[in-house]
């Protein structure tokens, strides 16, 4: 099943109310589902008792966005690895993270680094992913040495070790390109990505009231307010929000409206200087504006989590809601960005050596 953000006709709502609430029962009965279908295995097992709920009370017309959780800024704010001097956070930066949700516009690159990169980015865009076998924006850090490369740099890796703490992987990255007139990228959010297919998440904290994922994003052209640098609702990450299905806004194909308190003050624009780059919680609501020049918007994330956390355990594929693709995982797995990988509880990838010293000096022509 998967669960599409649109408002069913009554007839299949009313299938379907009583089914969900069948099954919410039966996880409470703790009772063994090893006999069921899959699909119904893993709603038993992945959805909390709140999914189930605003669901039915909701008669099918809401739901969580991702599996909930609830963010509480720590009372400690120093960062968990001593960094060179160069990369360090100060307190109060770290507090304003936790307090905000993102940190940034932080340096990385040179602008004429990424002019020049330009070009390899907009050819890889247009090809298709060794990994996957269609053409997609995502994971394209696996055959892109220059990417993967870039990914690296101390000032991104010392950065997140300070909040995640210093054993990294990457597990997912993906391509920005907001070509000139491109529509906004609606507000959202998700904490273990189980909004991708609303069955099984990608990401197995022991905790998911704490941080266990970052996104950086690095701007590759001058992200401004006319072409669509990002935008985060302030202090928006401390709990997961609810989607009203169907509607006006949504998140590439799917259509829904996020449930947020949308005062005008919380909303924060982070325009990015070519080279530049922002640290945030996926659970952070973002998004960004319509691109309303004749000009690329281009940019590209990672997303890293520690590696005491599981990525896709045991999961072939996954079919994400948004763009509709099956990623099939065969040749997927998750990157050492940093430290060392002593639980190995992910497939693994290896990639090419660092491109940088830990004072970001290249330490060979990038490919
Ligand atoms: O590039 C954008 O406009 C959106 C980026 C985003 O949503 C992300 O990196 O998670
Ligand atoms: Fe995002």
């Amino acid at each position: 099943m998967n669960l599409h953000p649109k408002v069913r006709p009554l007839w299949q709502r009313a299938i379907a109310l009583p089914i969900l609430t069948l099954l919410m029962a039966y996880k409470a009965t703790r009772l063994p589902t090893f006999f069921l279908p899959r699909d119904i295995r893993n709603i038993i097992k992945n959805w909390d008792f709140k999914v189930y709920w605003v669901l039915i009370s909701s008669g099918l017309t809401r739901a969580y966005i991702d599996q909930p959780c609830e963010f509480k800024v720590p009372a400690n704010c120093e960062p968990k690895v001593v960094v060179d001097p160069k990369w360090r956070l100060t307190e109060k930066q770290l507090r304003k993270f936790y307090e905000d949700g993102f940190i940034g516009p932080l340096d990385a690159f040179a602008p004429e680094e990424m002019a020049d990169f330009r070009k390899d980015m907009l050819d890889a865009e247009k090809s298709v992913s060794q990994t996957y076998g269609f053409v997609t924006p995502r994971d394209r850090h696996f055959e892109n040495p220059r990417l993967w490369g870039y990914m690296k740099h101390p000032a991104i890796t010392e950065r997140l070790a300070q909040i995640l703490g210093p054993d990294l992987n990457v597990w997912r990255t993906q391509m920005f390109h907001k070509p000139p007139k491109a529509p906004a990228i609606q507000f959202h959010q998700a904490s273990t990505f189980m909004v991708e297919d609303y069955q099984v998440p990608a990401l197995h904290p022991a905790n998911r009231d704490e941080i266990f994922q970052l996104t950086v994003w690095i701007a590759v052209d001058d992200a401004t307010h006319e072409n669509g640098c990002l935008d985060f609702v302030k202090g928006s990450h401390k709990q997961v929000h609810t989607v009203k299905f169907g509607g006006e806004e949504g998140f590439y194909n799917a259509a829904y409206s996020l449930e947020y308190d949308r005062d005008p003050s919380k909303v924060v624009r982070v325009p990015c200087k070519s080279g530049q780059f922002i640290i945030f919680m996926e659970r952070c609501i973002h998004g960004s504006q319509a691109n309303t020049t004749d000009r690329h918007r281009l940019a590209f994330n990672l997303r890293a989590v520690p590696t005491n956390l599981a990525v896709y355990p045991g999961v072939k594929k996954y079919r994400s809601v948004y763009n509709g693709g099956k990623y099939h995982l065969d040749n997927w797995g998750v990157v050492s960005l940093r430290g060392e990988d002593r639980y190995m509880l992910s497939r693994t990838r290896k990639l090419a050596d660092p491109s940088y010293d830990s004072q970001g000096l290249p330490l060979r022509k990038a490919a």
